[in-house]
Formats: C-alpha cells, structure tokens, sequence
C-alpha cells in the first residue's frame, strides 16, 4: 500500500472489508481527518486502521478491520506464488493447403444476347492428407470479380461439386448419401457458395465446376470496362 493515499486505500477497502463513509480512518495511532485523506501518503511501516465507532455491531466490525490492519509493510512483502505451464507444440504446416487446379480448364466464348455453357473443370484442390487433419471442414467458393463480370453477363450458374482423392461424390449437402444431388450453385446473385462436409480420411480433394450456364448481356461499349472470366477465391475452415 505503500505511495498511495489513505482516501485511495479507503475506496479500495470499504466494499471488500466492509465499513461505511462514516469509519475514522487512523494511520499510526492518530486520526486522519476526512479532508486529508487524500493528502495523506502511506510509507512502509505505516500502519492504517479503519475504526466503526458505536455500537456492539460497530466495535465488531473494528474489531475486524483491526484483523485486517492495512499495513504498508505487510502488503509490501508480496505473496506466495507459483507457475504452470501448458505444452503445445509448434507444426510447420497448415491443415489444410489450398491451390488452383488447371488439369481440366474450360473456356468459352461469349457474345452479345446468347444462353450459353461454360463446361466443366477442375478449380482447386483441399489438402488435408499433408496435415493429416481428419476433422470436418467447410469450402467457401466466392466469385471475386463481379464488378467485371455483371457488365457482360446478366446471369450465370455455376454448379460447384466436390471430390474426395479417389474421384468420388462427397456429400455437401449432409443428407448423408454422396450423389448427383451433392452440388451448390454459384450465381452473380449469391457471389459466395459453402460445401461443408465430414472426412472419413484425410486426403486431396478437389472442387469441381460440374456445369455453368450463363445469360449474357446484349453487346455494348460497357463490354470495354468488364472481362467474361470469372474469378474464384476458396477458403477452407474447419467446422
Ligand atoms: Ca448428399
């Protein structure tokens, strides 16, 4: 308590111990009066005591605070302690790696005031066999461009589905069963489509464009300020 004023030492004390604005506030055996409290700067070896004065009830309580006499000196001595800590180990790896894949592109060719396809392709793969991660994940895909590409199309649908590392279906939908019905459609409207599954391994997956059909818009000198390729940022989370 040493450095700090009696009023401060007041405030900290009276709700913990217990005594009201009314107990005298007594350093070294002599009465602080209320408007030096503040002034008052306790030392080491200070002793400070907060008096009820009163009733039985009153002599109680001091008799408490007297228990628990602040002292400058005592509070000074610290206190006993100890530590403990936790392990946790640092890997080198995420888990979960993602990256683009090309092996199978699509491209396509648009003009003015058609319906056309987009075919199918390979978009990115997930990672988890390098980290070993077995745990249930969640794949984001978002169209990162859409102010380039609303000038030329006026809409677009793409199916998004996804393969484990042997080519298979995973059920995205959590129906339980991985089929035809396990895809999630991308449009210029949604921007963002999420396939959350359960592993049973960890392995390579892989986001596919199962098929995309498009509207484009008709032909105008807007074209100039857009770019018909869409744009795909993935993001893998665990769920
Ligand atoms: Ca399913």
């Amino acid at each position: 308590m040493a450095g700090q004023t009696v009023a401060a030492v007041r405030r900290q004390y009276a709700e913990e111990l217990g005594f009201n604005k009314k107990a005298v506030a007594v350093l070294n055996g002599i009465r602080v009066s209320g408007h030096r409290e503040s002034a008052t700067i306790l030392h080491d070896d200070d002793t400070l005591v907060f008096r009820m004065a009163g009733h039985r009830v009153a002599y109680l309580i001091g008799a408490l605070l007297m228990a628990f006499a602040i002292s400058g000196g005592v509070f000074a001595s610290g206190f006993i302690n100890s530590t403990n800590t936790l392990s946790a180990t640092v890997k080198d790896y995420n888990f979960a790696e993602v990256s683009a894949n090309t092996t199978v592109p699509a491209s396509w060719e648009v003009v003015g005031g058609v319906k056309g396809a987009t075919g199918n392709a390979t978009m990115f793969d997930v990672d988890t066999a390098s980290s070993g991660y077995t745990g249930d994940l969640s794949i984001t895909i978002t169209l990162a461009n859409l102010d380039e590409l609303t000038p030329i199309y006026r809409s677009m649908a793409l199916s998004i589905e996804l393969r484990d590392g042997g080519g298979n279906l995973v059920d995205i939908n959590e129906d339980g069963n991985a089929d035809a019905g396990d895809f999630a459609v991308l449009t210029l409207n949604n921007g963002a489509v999420t396939l959350p599954f359960e592993q049973t391994a960890a392995q390579v997956y892989t986001v596919w464009l199962k098929r995309g059909t498009y509207i484009s818009q008709t032909h105008s000198s807007n074209w100039a300020s857009g770019s018909a390729s869409p744009q795909f940022f993935c993001e893998v989370a665990q769920r």
